[in-house]
């Protein structure tokens, strides 16, 4: 019941008839209802006959675009009062789905069928050539770090990795090198701002690590990687560069192990005509020292510019283990002894694969890494 001017007023059917409450003129609900369904109809039965995916489009524009009836029925929401609003609403949004879901029905059927023709119209050319696929390779340096893994895998050696960044009594103090003592100007070193932590210098600080870790059991290991120099960089310096460290400790080791060790190994990795010398030299942590050199594969020892006229090349240093450096290793020195010695493996490289400047293995020039 509805009071109008204190008058009753007759009840208004509810259901299909609504009014425009702006200007309070009536609108029928049963029309809005009929013009929605005509559109709908109408709209399935013109999808049916749609074949392009030009047609979809124009189809969609037609019925779900910004002037179609269901969008500008959408549009005059406004334009209802509260109680009109959910029934247009409810109205023109069923529409709205059942057409969105044949849309998306044909959709699919006209993107099947496309592809369906373009597979029976279309032929696979298989001698086309593909597109190149870049290979990647090996750089020079860790070809021969897997070289030298391989020889002295076969001469029973463990490869056993110890830190870059050292402490300073591993990189020095137990290798007999005490603080402030003069022997460590030997080695232009890195020092950080932690006080104590140093970049290695070299892999020697690798032997007191594993003897260490081996104690009380022999030891024959290859220590290898990168070490950090303080250097002038020239055609045989890097300010980082890799070595690798032998170490053997047991009862009974000799000099004669280290020279037939050292003897095989320039053998395997530059051919039998290969041979060598050790020259005495002086390191803190090894007694007596050697410099390993190898007769000049250049010249064949005769002198060439390579070897500055000498006939030898210098791999590396080496000796037997220093008393001390066993002992702090955990090892008594009267009862074991041992052999160390280092390689650097960028200059191995150089003479390996006939390069003249260790630049080339760090600048990354494409040109120069192609050829291994
Ligand atoms: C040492 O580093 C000793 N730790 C080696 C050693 C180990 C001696 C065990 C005795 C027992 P040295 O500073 O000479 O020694 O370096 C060894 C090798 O590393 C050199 O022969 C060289 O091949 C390489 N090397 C040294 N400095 C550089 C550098 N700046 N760039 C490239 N290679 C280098």
């Amino acid at each position: 019941m509805g009071k109008k001017g204190g008058t009753a007023v007759e009840p208004r059917p509810f259901i299909g008839r609504v009014f425009l409450s702006a200007e309070k003129k009536e609108v029928n609900m049963i029309d809005i209802e009929i013009d929605l369904q005509k559109e709908q109809q109408a709209a399935l039965e013109s999808l049916e006959r749609v074949e392009s995916p030009e047609a979809l489009d124009t189809w969609k524009q037609a019925h779900l675009g910004k002037s179609s009836l269901v969008m500008t029925t959408f549009g005059k929401m406004g334009s209802f009062s509260k109680v009109e609003r959910p029934q247009v609403g409810r109205a023109v949004n069923q529409v709205k789905v059942a057409l969105e879901n044949a849309y998306a029905l044909k959709e699919e059927t006209i993107r099947r069928k496309a592809l369906l023709s373009a597979m029976a119209s279309e032929k696979l050319d298989v001698t086309l050539p593909g597109y190149p696929v870049q290979r990647g390779r090996m750089h020079p340096v860790n070809l021969l770090m897997r070289e030298i893994y391989r020889i002295f895998g076969d001469m029973g050696f463990q490869v056993y990795r110890s830190p870059e960044v050292e402490t300073d009594d591993m990189n020095f103090t137990y290798l007999n090198i005490p603080p402030y003592h003069p022997a460590r100007d030997m080695w232009d070193t890195f020092y950080t701002e932690d006080e104590g932590v140093v970049l290695r210098t070299h892999t020697s600080p690798g032997q007191i690590r594993s003897m260490r870790d081996y104690y009380p059991n022999p030891v024959r290991v290859i220590l290898p990687g990168a070490c950090m120099r303080y250097e002038q960089q020239d055609q045989s310096h890097e300010i980082e560069f890799m070595q690798f460290e032998l170490l053997v400790v047991d009862k009974g080791v000799t000099f004669a192990n280290l020279k037939g060790t050292m003897d095989d190994f320039t053998k395997r990795m530059f051919g039998p005509g290969a041979h060598t010398r050790l020259r005495p030299s002086h390191f803190p942590f090894t007694e007596p020292s050697a410099e390993l050199d190898m007769a000049c594969i250049f010249c064949g020892g005769v002198g060439c510019g390579v070897c500055h006229g000498t006939g030898w090349i210098e791999l590396g240093g080496c000796g037997m283990v220093h008393p001390r450096v066993l002992k702090y290793g955990g090892y008594d020195p009267e009862v074991y002894s041992g052999f160390a010695a280092g390689v650097g493996i960028d200059r191995t490289t150089l003479l390996r694969y006939h390069i003249d400047d260790i630049r080339y293995l760090r600048n990354n020039d494409i040109r120069f890494l192609e050829q291994f």
